[in-house]
């Protein structure tokens, strides 16, 4: 009798001991489910079209004018209405004409604390020559910079509105570089007269001993009918998340924006990142086929405004990002 007891209380611990292993594996197969699949908020086109507009409202943000310091205030204040913790790193930079600049890289942090970080770039100053203008008259003009600084920068203010609205355990810094745009135009121009910001921020970044897992920098992502392609200096550098991103855009049905082919390097804020701060960052860029500068007709032109900017192109651009960050939150990109 005693064993028949004994048998039956180990065949009820056997059976419980079974259903709680039974129950434990459901549960995580639902929290692989869930990782799978996690849930990717809704870009606001209208919303980052808005944040686009009120940019170029300032006028052409050049530094040293009085509308690049009122434009760095909004953004500023954007970034902390939305919840980040902003550092302004403010510098002085000496640019090609020998003039003093004086500059500010903008960061806006989410989950300051976290290890595992990734950047999401843009720049938010444009440019102070329209030397690509073909009428010469208007070389001595500023550049708008609709397209060229503030689409990327428009994408990312919403971007940053919905990290509030859906917040994730991700670390995301923001960072929206200053003085990309003063660079020397001229046929013999260096390179290095460029992206001064990032040139920075890649030298002193705004915590000491910092690194993420990779960036993405945005530039020209707003005109009608983009065409972004693996451009060569990020496909050197951050190869995988590149073809992650793309393989994802096309998943999602965004292949006629983003083109699965490589185009010739172009320096932009993500070389000097990679090359110096030796974080992997890759570009979204709009590179045109056929086109004599590799670049849309209104690139450095008094054209660059706000009519340039269509609402589909900036969603496409938004939405994939957003899924990128979702799924990389989620352990999945
Ligand atoms: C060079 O011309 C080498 N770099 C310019 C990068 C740029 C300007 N992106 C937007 N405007
Ligand atoms: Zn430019």
């Amino acid at each position: 009798m005693k064993n028949v007891i004994t048998l039956i209380v180990v065949l009820l611990l056997f059976a419980a001991c079974q259903e709680d292993t039974s129950t434990k594996t459901t549960s995580e197969q639902a929290t692989k489910e869930a990782k799978k699949m996690p849930e990717v908020p809704v870009f606001d086109r209208d919303s980052a079209f808005e944040y686009v507009k009120i940019q170029t409202e300032f006028g052409p943000r050049v530094p040293n004018t009085a509308a690049h310091q009122q434009a760095k205030n909004w953004l500023v204040n954007q970034l902390k209405s939305f919840g980040a913790e902003v550092i302004e790193q403010n510098f002085k930079v000496t640019a090609y004409t020998k003039e003093v600049l004086n500059a500010t890289n903008i960061i806006g942090q989410y989950n300051a604390k976290a290890k595992n970080r990734i950047i999401l770039a843009a720049h938010w100053d444009s440019r102070h020559t329209a030397d690509h203008d073909p009428d010469e008259a208007n070389h001595k003009a500023p550049v708008m910079g609709a397209d060229d600084g503030a689409s990327g920068v428009g994408v990312l203010l919403e971007i940053a509105r919905q990290l509030q609205l859906h917040p994730i355990d991700l670390g995301v810094d923001i960072i929206l570089f200053d003085v990309e745009d003063y660079g020397d135009g001229g046929d013999d121009g260096d390179y290095t007269t460029w992206c001064l910001g990032s040139q920075h921020w890649s030298r002193n970044p705004h915590v000491p001993g910092y690194t993420a897992k990779y960036g993405i920098l945005l530039d020209m992502v707003g005109a009608k009918g983009a065409r972004f392609t693996k451009e060569e200096i990020s496909m050197r550098f951050a190869p995988k998340l590149m073809n992650d991103v793309w393989k994802l855009a096309e998943a999602m049905g965004y292949g006629n924006y983003f083109v699965n082919t490589t185009t010739r390097q172009y320096v932009d804020d993500h070389f000097f990142v990679n090359q110096i701060a030796k974080i992997p960052m890759g570009v979204i860029i709009n590179r045109p086929p056929d086109t004599e500068t590799l670049f849309v007709k209104h690139w450095h032109t008094i054209e660059d405004t706000i009519d340039k900017i269509d609402l589909r192109t900036l969603r496409a651009v938004g939405q994939v990002l957003l899924a990128a960050i979702y799924r990389e939150d989620a352990g999945l990109l």
